[in-house]
């Protein structure tokens, strides 16, 4: 089976082919994933032609709201979340949701059915980047509903990354990609605006073992504990044998700088600070989705003391520490700003 899909002629695979061919090797698959799958397609679609447009469509900007972070919101944020949660609510597959532009989780109307599905989103990731061209992305989490009855809710939503049954994201840049995985590799797809379909680009994408490029706000280095300055520091030490001094690569939006982690290697990290006792990113609907789809690809996920995909939430919009990508690069670093 991955060994066809491995050769598979570029225009005719598309993101929906892949999927609906995937779910054909379950048994009792109902279908309902793969619909999801083209919602969510369908919601990148619609954003990422927003986002080429949006100087012309006064998308650019605040809309003068703080949002549940604390953090001024973009027309572009509010745009995307509206897509988001419009694409999916009716389709049957859901039963709820969470945004990380939305307090508390949202319902799915009374007047749609409600699935199996729990799916969790940051609808417009690198908010500050949105306004000057640079590359932005929507990520997504999906896991199965735990709650019976008629109320599902917060519960469903509280699930360690390990529980994922799919995580993902769509990046707006040069050129839109819908990168995924469902626990049997990471494979990328891109979009081809005059075809309006995602096609298989990047099929079983793997990082190295170990890469040649860190990712990390060095602004914050007054505020990172002595062992993080240390490890930093090391990174820029020369030393043949291991490939050091690495180079500096910082975009700042999270997708951005996970998305050339994957395809060149290296490691990210957003550690906790002075300032952010528990880092910056999110767990359910940022640092879990992108540790699954990191781990597929053969590379490592860690709050500094533990796996990401092991961290039991506690609330909606939680924080983690992060370090992410190459196998020993991530080692190297647990190993230096580890605690206990
Ligand atoms: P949002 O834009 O979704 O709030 O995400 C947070 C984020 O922008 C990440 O994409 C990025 O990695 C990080 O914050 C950048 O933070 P900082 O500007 O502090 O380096």
């Amino acid at each position: 089976m991955v060994d066809e899909i491995r050769k598979p002629d570029r225009y005719g695979w598309t993101l929906e082919r892949f999927i609906g061919e995937r779910q054909r090797a379950f048994p009792g698959a109902t279908g309902e994933f793969t619909q999801l799958f083209q919602q969510l397609e369908l919601a990148g679609k619609i954003i990422s032609s927003r986002v080429n447009q949006a100087g012309l469509a006064g998308l650019l900007g605040l809309t003068g709201d703080t949002n549940v972070q604390g953090e001024a919101v973009q027309k572009m944020d509010v745009f995307a979340n509206n897509t988001m949660i419009q694409c999916v609510e009716a389709g049957g597959q859901v039963c709820v949701m969470a945004s990380e532009e939305v307090d508390d989780p949202i319902p799915i109307p009374t007047r749609y059915p409600r699935g199996r599905y729990v799916l969790m989103f940051d609808p417009l990731d690198g908010s500050t980047n949105i306004d000057v061209n640079i590359s932005i992305g929507t990520i997504f989490s999906v896991h199965k509903r735990v709650s019976e009855g008629d109320d599902p809710g917060l519960r469903d939503c509280l699930q360690p990354g390990s529980k994922q049954l799919a995580a993902g994201y769509i990046i707006y840049g040069s050129s839109c990609m819908f990168v995924f995985t469902s626990g049997d590799g990471t494979h990328g797809f891109t979009l081809d605006p005059s075809v309006g379909e995602f096609f298989l680009s990047h099929p079983d994408i793997k990082l190295p073992d170990r890469g040649k490029i860190y990712s990390i706000n060095e602004g914050n280095e007054q505020l990172w504990d002595p062992r993080v300055r240390d490890w930093v520091k090391w990174l820029k030490t020369p030393d043949k044998a291991s490939g050091r001094p690495y180079s500096s690569r910082y975009i700042g939006t999270m997708v951005a700088d996970l998305h050339r982690t994957l395809m060149k290697g290296g490691v990210f990290a957003y550690p906790a600070d002075a300032k952010n006792k528990n880092g910056k990113l999110r767990l359910l609907y940022e640092a879990a989705p992108m540790a699954m789809l990191v781990q597929q690809a053969g590379g490592l996920a860690s709050t500094g003391e533990q796996a990401v995909m092991d961290v039991v939430p506690t609330e909606l919009h939680q924080r983690v520490p992060l370090y992410i990508g190459s196998k020993l690069d991530v080692l190297d670093a647990v190993e230096r700003v580890r605690k206990s």
